[in-house]
């Protein structure tokens, strides 16, 4: 293998060079992507119809850690694994922790979860019971404490709340009581953490959804406060919008403070990312990577500390390889927006030449990014073709005495 990686990066160097890209800083840049994976993801899902059991699916938080650790120890690029409370509430979160650092990982971001309780049916913090909304904020305000104890700084806020039927629910009181119960948590916030503002713009709730767009979510954190950022889960669009957009503005305004990424085709799909949208995943980093250069140091700062987190979930798939999967194709469509030539695009934006601009941008998407991923990956030890080497691990072999029936979520 060894040969022909050698010779075909020669190749590549050489191309990449003659365009005026610097092919040490985007090895630098590859290396330096960490994308945190969700415990969720290692445990059984399905869609409303069905949730089909998988054999050997992790029993317990630490197992799904077990899982995670298959994934950083394969690509080097997954250190820390996000977790969903109660799904993932442990009697002792120290141990936890370090368990995690014992696999060589850390806890991330931390999801609370006040979608599932019977409670809940009709929201959670904009619920019209004031016994509901407190018992909801007091939830979140447990999750501020759980991250002291596992050492997270992302508190990341996904509320199913919303209503089927018009008339149902006083939207603008709810749009207080939302903003109440996240000033609350806020205050409660170490100065190291962020809280991450997640929006949907539908599901469960059909007909309207409390933090529907990244428009609600953003105000929501401008009210509150510097920690507060917005978070883009690429699968939460109506179709046909333009998320790199929201990004690029989200970026400018110094808000943008993470991703879940995924794919989908329809709606809330969670699919494999990059699987069905990977031009979109490509526009995304460019855009990332242009503020990165932007000369108001905020915008720069803001794009160097997003978190990059998948979410996904898998209903046919199995978990650990469709994970890698997810994370091997973000990599291909960083790496190739790191080809992208930014002078020659603004040199062709000033100029007002249309075809000029997007061949700029496009022509880095359509070079073969594989002979550069192949040396990263053997720069850094790791296998050069990290699902290959997964499945030929024998892991997924020995986890089927697991049985099945682990958890989902
Ligand atoms: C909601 C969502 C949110 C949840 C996760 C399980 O659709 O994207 O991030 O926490 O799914
Ligand atoms: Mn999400
Ligand atoms: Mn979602």
């Amino acid at each position: 293998m060894g040969q022909w990686i050698d010779r075909a990066f020669a190749l590549f160097e050489e191309q990449q060079r003659y365009r005026g890209i610097d092919v040490n800083w985007v090895k630098q840049k590859l290396t330096g992507l960490k994308i945190e994976t969700p415990s969720w993801g290692y445990g059984d899902s399905g869609t409303r119809f069905k949730v089909f059991q998988k054999v050997g699916v992790p029993r317990n938080p630490f197992e799904k850690l077990d899982d995670a650790a298959q994934v950083h120890n394969l690509t080097g690029a997954c250190p820390s694994v996000a977790i969903h409370i109660p799904w993932d509430k442990v009697e002792n979160y120290s141990k936890l922790t370090e368990y995690a650092q014992s696999l060589g990982l850390r806890i991330g971001a931390v999801n609370p979860n006040v979608f599932q309780e019977d409670d809940y049916m009709l929201g959670s913090v904009t619920n019209a019971n004031p016994e509901i909304r407190r018992k909801a904020t007091q939830h979140l305000l447990e999750c501020v404490h759980i991250m002291k104890e596992v050492g997270s700084d992302v508190l990341s806020l996904w509320f199913a709340d919303g209503t089927n039927y018009p008339g149902q629910g006083h939207i603008r009181q709810r749009k207080q009581w939302m903003q109440e119960a996240l000033a609350e948590t806020y205050k409660a916030l170490a100065p190291n953490m962020r809280m991450l503002i997640e929006y949907k713009f539908f599901e469960p709730g059909f007909y309207h959804t409390d933090l529907a767009d990244w428009g609600m979510a953003f105000n929501a954190a401008t009210k509150l406060g510097p920690q507060a950022e917005v978070l883009v889960d690429t699968g939460h669009h109506a179709q046909g919008t333009n998320v790199e957009h929201i990004v690029a503005y989200l970026l400018d305004e110094g808000k943008l403070g993470g991703f879940h990424f995924n794919s989908r085709k329809y709606a809330d799909d969670d699919l494999i990312v990059g699987t069905t949208n990977p031009y979109e995943l490509f526009l995304i980093f460019y855009q990332i990577l242009e503020a990165g250069r932007d000369k108001n140091e905020n915008v720069r700062k803001t794009a160097e500390h997003i978190a990059y987190m998948v979410d996904q979930s898998h209903a046919i798939e199995s978990k650990i390889p469709a994970m890698l999967r997810s994370v091997l194709n973000i990599q291909t469509q960083y790496a190739k927006a790191l080809l992208v030539n930014h002078e020659a695009v603004a040199d062709a934006q000033k100029r007002n030449d249309v075809l000029g601009a997007e061949n700029a941008v496009r022509e880095a998407y359509e070079f073969d990014v594989s002979p550069l991923l192949a040396v990263i990956r053997e720069e850094q030890g790791l296998p050069v073709d990290p699902m290959r080497a997964f499945l030929e691990s024998g892991y997924q072999e020995k986890i089927a005495a697991r049985g099945v029936g682990g958890s989902s979520w």
